[in-house]
């Protein structure tokens, strides 16, 4: 895999608050799609408070009810019993130990950026989406868009974020000006779905990862549906495992890529220490939720200081690859704070895969 170039292609101070008193944490995981002449990303643009007091801390929350950006204040002296240790989130420990998400320390939204190269990205001064409805209160994360070939549609996937936790919803364009809320597709909690671009033996194929909370682990599953909107006949794809590099949680990166060996998938694994890493995956044309090879080790690991420090330091993450002759560009989230890309060809992937 050749990062190129070696640096970070869209940072926080290339892009626009969303409104004056917020400021931009982060510019970082990108849905990617070659649209016309141009290529698009659609980008998680993650925002907190400007102004913040000591014995205080602003939020900013989504008001569905008066459709406005709102804050909420948590005094500090009133939350010994909760945890900052993870930048992303303010958590409560329960009596049983568990601990709770209480907050989100930043609300994210999506922003597109338009490049002739693929490189050089110009980043829109508004938001394309940005909240709607009670679902995304704490916002909208990790788009990924895929070209529907049949409908000549693009339709993107998300999450969608509220103190009701976090769930998959779906969105159709034409033309990244107007789009059509299909709303949520998998209740939560629940990440990372991407679609295929095509049907198979006539239905709309997804994989999704739901959340277990007593028993079972984060994984990869599948699911089907005849209109994109009722998601059924779930079937496991691929769990985490014992030990390594992919023991903590797992989940789809890029929509599935077409090739003549099989779909061609590049996920996230996450080890117990919350390190992201990439790994590449080979399903069954007719049977997309059947592995026929995947690599042992990752294809992609942080190594570089801007992908190991950051909002949130030793993360890569994808949501979207553009194939250009014969070449996977990889966009990716490093730190959760950045955007990058790699890129690698088919062949080299596919010498990595084994049965
Ligand atoms: C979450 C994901 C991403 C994020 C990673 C790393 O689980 O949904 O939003 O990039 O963790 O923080």
């Amino acid at each position: 895999m050749i990062r190129e170039p070696e640096y970070p292609i869209i940072e926080a101070k290339d892009v626009k608050p969303s409104h004056d008193w917020l400021k931009v944490d982060g510019v970082f995981n990108c849905g990617a799609v070659k649209y016309k002449d141009k290529y698009l990303l659609l980008c998680r643009v993650a925002e907190s408070c400007r102004e913040q007091k000591e014995e205080e801390l602003q939020i900013p929350v989504y008001d569905e009810l008066e459709d406005a950006l709102k804050t909420v204040t948590v005094h500090k002296a009133e939350m010994e019993a909760y945890d900052f240790s993870d930048s992303r989130m303010i958590c409560k420990r329960t009596p049983s130990g568990i601990a709770k998400i209480k907050y989100l320390t930043s609300i994210s939204h999506l922003r597109l950026a338009r490049s002739s190269d693929g490189i050089h990205f110009a980043v829109d001064e508004k938001p394309a989406l940005s909240w709607n409805g009670r679902y995304e209160r704490w916002g909208m994360e990790d788009p990924r868009i895929v070209y529907l070939e049949e409908e000549a549609t693009y339709c993107i996937t998300y999450t969608a974020v509220s103190e009701l936790g976090a769930m998959p919803a779906i969105l159709l364009t034409k033309d990244f000006e107007s789009y059509e809320r299909l709303g949520a597709a998998f209740p939560p909690e629940n990440k990372d779905v991407v679609i295929f671009p095509r049907k198979i033996s006539g239905s709309y194929q997804a994989f999704h990862r739901p959340v277990p909370f007593e028993i079972g682990t984060p994984d990869i599953w599948q699911a089907d549906s005849p209109d994109l909107i009722h998601w059924g006949n779930h079937r496991h794809v691929c769990g985490v495992s014992e030990d390594g590099w992919e023991n903590g949680r797992i989940g789809s990166g890029a929509p599935p890529v077409y090739t003549d060996a099989g779909w061609l998938h590049i996920y996230h694994a996450a080890d117990k220490n919350s390190r992201y890493c990439l790994g590449a995956m080979l399903t069954e044309l007719q049977e997309p939720g059947k592995i026929i090879k995947k690599a042992k080790l990752p294809i992609f690991e942080p190594e570089k200081d801007y992908e190991t420090n950051g909002f949130f330091g030793k993360v890569v993450f994808t949501c979207g690859c553009i194939l250009e002759g014969g070449e996977l560009w990889i966009y990716y989230g490093a730190a959760d704070d950045k955007i990058c890309r790699a890129r690698i060809t088919l062949q080299e992937i596919m010498d990595q895969l084994s049965a």
